[in-house]
């Protein structure tokens, strides 16, 4: 699967899901729910305030086709609110609107009402480029803040199963960092090498090819991995960058997105149901393209337990 609108095109006989959204009254939200719902994709539960919420349909002219708007003017109750309606199953999907995500992502880590699984919640960014096969994968740019080994190997297997979803059997697995020698002085190299050898070492059990310390060019352009003399399936032409932290992907991901301006869409991984995280800034194509993105996810999301597989330590 190379686009996003392959991916709408594949879940066109899907049944209609319920997405929920936590403090909907945000423009581009409401654009994308309005959109969706025009392409027979997604119905949704507006959580947030009603008021606001109504003075942006009115204002724009948007067709919400009929969506349940739930008034709670409160940003942390209206998160609540919209994680309770997936956690009862009235809303399959959760979806972030105008609040701080680290308010949101503490809403779903609720441990009684929460989405949380036994897995590590991570979040993966796909990226739609002109004549790559596959998406490509960016991971984790916006939950976890400074992962170390052990977060990073429940990262890589989030993201494995997520492109393997999305179609990438094998997925290459590029571990980054600012250079592709093993440099003491820099932890990333020596997580990247770790992993790598754990992969080597058949530690872990999805199919896929992990290897590192690459910097960003030679992970991606093989003219690069060519000049400085790196060999291996990954380099190259990686199908997942897995970045040190969050500021370095964060980076990477808006340098894309406002540089270079290819589509993304944005998912949690590990959840009880398929999470759109988004900026707030993002367009509402972008929030679309995740709703669509999430959709496609969950058929696949009962199996994921199973499918994300393991880390052998
Ligand atoms: N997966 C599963 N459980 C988790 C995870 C995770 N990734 N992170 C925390 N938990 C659990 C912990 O086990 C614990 O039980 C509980 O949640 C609280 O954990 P803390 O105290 O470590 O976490 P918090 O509440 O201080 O912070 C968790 C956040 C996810 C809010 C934090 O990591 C965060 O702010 N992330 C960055 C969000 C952000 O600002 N992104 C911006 C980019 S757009």
């Amino acid at each position: 699967m190379n686009s996003f609108a392959q991916v709408e095109q594949a879940i066109h006989d899907y049944p209609v899901r319920r997405v929920a959204v936590a403090v909907a009254q945000d423009l581009s939200v409401l654009q994308a729910v309005a959109d969706a719902k025009r392409r027979n994709i997604a119905d949704a539960l507006l959580v947030g305030d009603a008021d606001a919420i109504q003075a942006l349909v009115e204002r724009h002219d948007l067709d919400l086709g009929g969506a349940e708007i739930q008034h709670q003017p409160d940003p942390l109750k209206a998160a609540a609110g919209a994680v309770a309606a997936v956690h009862d199953g009235q809303a399959d999907i959760l979806m972030k609107g105008h609040l701080h995500t680290d308010d949101f992502l503490r809403a779903l880590l609720h441990k009684e009402r929460g989405l949380r699984t036994e897995a590590l919640l991570s979040h993966v960014f796909m990226v739609e480029q002109p004549g790559r096969d596959g998406f490509l994968f960016i991971t984790d740019a916006a939950m976890n803040i400074a992962p170390d080994l052990e977060r990073k190997a429940a990262i890589i297997l989030n993201a494995v199963h997520m492109a393997q979803v999305f179609g990438l059997e094998e997925p290459r697995v590029a571990v980054l960092a600012a250079v592709e020698l093993v440099n003491p002085a820099m932890q990333a190299t020596l997580d990247a090498a770790a992993l790598n050898s754990m992969f080597q070492r058949r530690q872990f059990s999805p199919r896929c090819i992990v290897d590192g310390p690459f910097a960003f060019d030679n992970a991606v352009s093989e003219v690069a991995a060519h000049t400085k003399h790196i060999g291996g399936p990954v380099a190259g032409q990686a199908d997942v960058l897995v970045v040190p932290c969050i500021e370095a992907g964060n980076m990477l991901v808006k340098c894309m997105v406002y540089m270079a301006k290819l589509p993304v869409a944005g998912l949690l991984v590990g959840a009880r149901a398929p999470v759109v995280l988004t900026s707030r800034a993002d367009s509402a194509q972008a929030k679309l393209a995740s709703i669509a993105c999430a959709v496609f996810t969950t058929n696949m999301q009962r199996e994921l337990r199973l499918k994300v597989g393991k880390v052998h330590f």
